[in-house]
């Protein structure tokens, strides 16, 4: 059975590092196998840090993923990835696993080493999912998230970890609140993030015209705008609404609508196989 179990698991492997090879469009479902463990593969590695937030006036975590092969010396662009209302710093790695679905991807060639960086995108004291995750008060420590992330949070990173510090080396991505986050933050300091992506974007993401005041200057400054969300998902005009504007003012982006799509880890897996595949690249 063990034996099976393990002849299965490597074929799988085989298929999508062979597949993936051989694909032609950036933006496709994911080649079979793309999140499953592949065993006989260089890993990358996933620590905790922690950093002063001047914002809050605590110690904050964060999770980094380092790539296979990660050296210091070499420098690396930085991916920032969100998480949802209801998850903190570690909803992508127990839900989503993008240390899994990276690793296959380096291994089959298909993306730029970068350090990814989860945060709690809930700037406050006691930062946990706890309670009513709807309070005014947490859901306004989101927004506080902003000066967290670019006072002190990527300070931090910049200062201990040898990464690239241009624009167009930090990238910022995230689900639903933290897609919403992402869009506000990222097309909000466009001196700061050249690679934006919201998945399934909720409430929170402000309005296009908001959002995107300057769409000729969102153009030229942008590399990548990504916006996916499942057809099923009851806040999918929070990014239809997005690319509508963006689509008017010819601002060009990725909107990628997945079918039979909730609001759920198949969606934001699917998404960030997909958007991690455009980063950093030309
Ligand atoms: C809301 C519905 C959904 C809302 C936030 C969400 C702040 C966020 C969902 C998620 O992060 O999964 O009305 O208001």
């Amino acid at each position: 059975m063990k034996k099976l179990k393990r002849f299965l698991i490597i074929s799988i492997c085989l298929i999508f590092i062979e597949s993936a090879a051989n694909a032609q469009s950036l933006v496709s479902p994911a080649a079979p196998g793309f999140d499953v463990v592949c065993t006989d593969i260089p890993h990358g590695k996933i620590d905790t840090i922690s950093y002063n937030s001047t914002t809050v006036g605590t110690t904050r975590q964060a999770l980094i993923y380092t790539p296979p092969g990660y050296s210091t010396n070499q420098k690396y662009p930085v991916l920032y990835l969100l998480h949802g209302i209801g998850g903190d710093k570690m909803e992508w790695l127990n839900g989503g696993h993008p240390e899994v679905i990276l690793d296959n991807l380096y291994t089959a060639n298909k993306v730029e080493p970068m350090i990814v960086v989860m945060p709690n995108g809930r700037a406050m004291k006691d930062d946990r999912a706890t309670g009513n995750i709807f309070d005014r008060e947490k859901v306004e420590a989101f927004a506080t998230f902003e000066k967290d992330l670019l006072n002190d949070l990527i300070p931090y990173i910049e200062k201990n970890y040898p990464v690239l510090t241009n624009r167009e080396s930090r990238a910022i991505a995230g689900l639903s609140m933290g897609g919403g986050q992402s869009l506000n933050f990222g097309l909000g300091n466009l001196d700061k993030f050249a690679w934006v992506g919201g998945f399934s974007s909720a409430p929170n993401t402000k309005k296009p015209e908001e959002l995107v005041p300057d769409p000729a200057k969102a153009k030229q400054q942008l590399k990548l705008l990504w916006l996916s969300c499942g057809d099923k998902d009851g806040l999918i005009n929070f990014s239809k609404r997005t690319s509508d504007y963006l689509e008017a003012n010819s601002v060009p982006h990725h909107y990628l609508i997945i079918p039979d799509g909730g609001h759920d880890f198949k969606v934001w897996k699917l998404s960030l196989y997909n958007f991690a595949q455009l980063l950093f690249k030309n």
